[in-house]
């Protein structure tokens, strides 16, 4: 076994065998490197796989490996990358939707693990040997990355650097957006968006399911349902409301359709040469090779084409783990055709199929959400965490479904807000969701075909009036959550932290999974349970409560049964308000830059507001404001 190890300031670059990997992240080594001496690497000859064992120690805590349903500290659990269509999944279900192979140890020092590989790979963090790390890749080659840095967050910069910065999130998609498997006819759609704006209810975008095309042909109308999508489009603009439309990679196998003959010589294809099909939504389709830059350049003017035509504001990317129907397994053995004329098996590239559609669709639109990903998937798409159960053990798991992935480098996640599966008049849990999801970055309302109604115009007005509720504050944070997109999109910095994130020196931080920091300024501890009461745990330092100005000493527990405990960290400015923006400052110092690049400098308790900028749409308010 040949390992080779070669460095570009914190990032060392570690080769076992001859790697080939078939994404390639730009790394450019300045000097060669010693191999890292606790890695210990092991080969199965037997099964042509290799081992790569690290220690663990008794007080070393795992962060990352994105989607998994396990506690944020990833210690003694056995996860597998392996991109999933996993409807209905609970705590504890492996694997999810997305692969993201990246972890963080923090002990000691903090170091971050990439391996760049699409594959299988299995992570058993102490289940198999108490005090190892094994990473199993059933490949002869492998190249993984060690990222080495003085927080979490500078680790997780190196491997953004790396792996890509997220994409620009239009601000729109921070708002209230709402969706339903499926709504139809175009009446009906434009009502739907009506009953919400009569209530009152704040709206930025709705999605159009499946139904909306002709027998789930990509990229056309089922001209019953849609007489005029166009005139319903404009329409629904001129609400404000934009327009998100579901995209399968699902080809329907038809010689009169014409993106199917388009598109002949882009498919996947098997071994003999002949073309995969399976069945999907449109019945027997077949599937672009994404992996191919030609089928990307093929696929990115079929959206482009789409996109204007109808004036489509973003896109939404289902069954793209890929999921053929009824459980079945995409062929392992489909062909995947390089740009080099290489061939690939499906099942040595599988995590990375959903990373490359993404790739193909987001230059031709602003906003993409994607079910499935691999690394660098923050570059082109939005993750939502697919089909949850409407259930009060959901709660928690959406929390560290979607900390999880904000911690390993994709920042823009959510949940379907209420739960996808299920019927319900459990309105309280309904009220939940959107407590806890009060900051989600993505904050959309989602449910499937069997599912009860939860649009919240149809819900008793007790609880609509305390979800709309909800929905108007988190309007009033868009500022702040704005801003907080554009240091994503220039760091890889997530919206949403776990404790971890920043209080990595602090044991209980890596035991709390169910509060999270929104930027570094704000720490939330949403109510979880149907009592409407928890235990709080405030980090280190000096804390405000946001809503009565009362301070607390950190590293200490509370108490509260408010229904957004609600935190503001000492040295801090957050914007808030969507009118006149509200300057809240607390301590002596902070900074933030707003959506419109605007900068806002808290300093010895002054605050400066960039040149050039009209001061009148700010006002400064000092916390605690005593009257
Ligand atoms: O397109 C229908 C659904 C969609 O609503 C959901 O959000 C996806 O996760 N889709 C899955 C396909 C089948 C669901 C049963």
């Amino acid at each position: 076994m040949e390992i080779k190890a070669e460095r570009k300031g914190k990032v060392v670059r570690v080769l076992i065998n001859n790697p080939n990997p078939v994404i390639k992240f730009n790394f450019k080594a300045d000097q060669s490197e010693m191999i890292p001496s606790d890695i210990e690497v092991t080969k199965d000859t037997t099964s042509h796989s290799i081992n790569v064992l690290l220690p663990l120690n008794t007080k070393t805590h795992v962060l990352g490996l994105g989607e998994k349903a396990f506690e944020l500290d990833r210690r003694r659990t056995r996860v597998t990358m392996w991109n999933t269509d996993s409807y209905g999944y609970t705590w504890y279900s492996d694997p999810l939707y997305v692969s993201i192979p990246f972890f963080i140890l923090v002990d000691s020092s903090i170091k971050g693990y990439f391996f760049n590989s699409p594959s299988k790979l299995v992570f058993d963090m102490g289940l198999e040997r108490y005090d190892k790390i094994i990473v199993k890749i059933p490949e002869e080659s492998v190249e993984f990355f060690v990222f080495e840095g003085d927080s979490v967050q500078e680790v997780i910069e190196h491997y953004v650097e790396l792996t890509g910065k997220p994409f620009e999130l239009p601000e729109w998609a921070l708002g209230y957006q709402i969706s339903r498997y499926s709504y139809y006819p175009q009446e009906t759609v434009e009502e739907v968006v009506r009953r919400h704006l009569e209530e009152d209810i704040p709206l930025s975008a709705i999605y159009l399911d499946i139904d909306y095309m002709e027998k789930y042909r990509l990229f056309t109308w089922d001209k019953a349902k849609f007489p005029s999508p166009k005139e319903l489009i404009e329409k629904l603009h001129s609400l404000g409301v934009k327009v998100v439309t579901i995209v399968d990679p699902c080809v329907r196998l038809d010689q009169n359709y014409h993106v199917f003959k388009d598109g002949l010589g882009n498919y996947v294809e098997n071994e003999d040469g002949t073309i995969y099909a399976d069945i999907l939504w449109p019945g027997l389709s077949v599937f672009p090779d994404f992996l191919n830059s030609k089928t990307r350049e093929w696929w990115r003017n079929l959206v482009e084409k789409w996109v204007k035509e109808n004036n489509i504001d973003g896109i939404w990317l289902d069954m793209n783990e890929p999921s053929p129907l009824n459980k079945k397994p995409f062929n392992p053995r489909a062909i995947h055709r390089l740009d080099d004329n290489s061939q690939v098996y499906h099942e040595s590239v599988h995590n990375l199929y959903s990373l490359f559609q993404a790739m193909a669709t987001k230059p031709s639109v602003d906003f993409v959400l994607s079910r499935a990903g691999y690394s660098g998937i923050q570059r082109y798409a939005a993750i939502w965490t697919g089909d949850n159960t409407t259930s009060w053990s959901d709660l928690t798991l959406q929390l560290a479904l979607t900390l999880g992935l904000s911690i390993s480098g994709v920042p823009y996640v959510g949940c379907d807000l209420g739960g996808f599966i299920g019927r319900t008049t459990d309105y309280l849990l309904l009220y939940r969701y959107f407590q806890i999801a009060l900051f989600f970055p993505i904050f959309r309302n989602h449910k499937d075909k069997g599912g009860s109604d939860q649009e919240i115009y149809s819900i008793p007005d007790y609880w609509k009036e305390k979800i709309k509720r909800v929905i108007k504050m988190r309007y009033q944070f868009l500022p702040y959550l704005n801003a907080l997109a554009r240091e994503s999109s220039k760091t890889g910095h997530p919206i949403i932290r776990p404790l971890a994130y920043h209080y990595f020196r602090d044991e209980n931080a890596f035991k709390i999974n169910d509060q999270y920091m929104v930027g570094e300024y704000l720490l939330y501890a949403p109510q979880i349970n149907k009592e409407g009461k928890r235990l709080i745990y405030l980090p280190e330092g000096k804390w405000l409560n946001w809503w009565t100005d009362e301070e607390y000493e950190g590293k200490n527990w509370i108490e509260s049964d408010h229904d957004f405990p609600l935190f503001l960290r000492y040295n801090s400015v957050v914007p808030y308000g969507n009118g006149l923006i509200t300057l809240n400052v607390y301590g002596n110092s902070g900074k933030i830059e707003l959506g419109d690049g605007t900068q806002i400098l808290h300093e010895n308790g002054n605050v400066k507001i960039s040149p050039g900028v009209n001061k009148s749409k700010f006002e400064v308010m000092r916390r605690p404001n005593k009257g």
